[in-house]
């Protein structure tokens, strides 16, 4: 017998000018959907990157008013989230999401 994968987990990261927002800042590992959405007047990305980790997760920049999803496997740890468009990050738009282990 399989057992059923579990759903995926869900996160909302809301980007504005300049700041993101995260609808949770806990999810289990594994399964994750990641949805940028741009409530902003200005285009945003996303970058993310588990700390002590080397990849580097990417969303495509999103214009106002749009979202982009995008769904990974995600080991425990926390993960540090930027914009990489401009100075955005140093104007603020940086934030932390954490993956517990299931
Ligand atoms: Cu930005």
């Amino acid at each position: 017998m399989i057992a059923a994968a579990p759903p995926p987990a869900r996160v909302q990261v809301v980007a504005r000018e300049f700041s993101f927002a995260l609808s949770r800042t806990t999810i289990p590992a594994g399964d994750a959907i990641v949805e940028l959405v741009n409530d902003g007047e200005d285009s945003h990305d996303l970058r993310m990157q588990r700390v002590g980790g080397a990849r580097v997760y990417a969303w495509p920049t999103v214009l106002p008013g749009r979202y982009a999803d995008r769904a990974y496997r995600l080991l425990p740890g926390t993960y540090v989230l930027w914009c990489s468009l401009a100075n955005h990050r140093e104007l603020g738009m940086t934030a932390k999401l954490v993956v517990r282990r299931r």
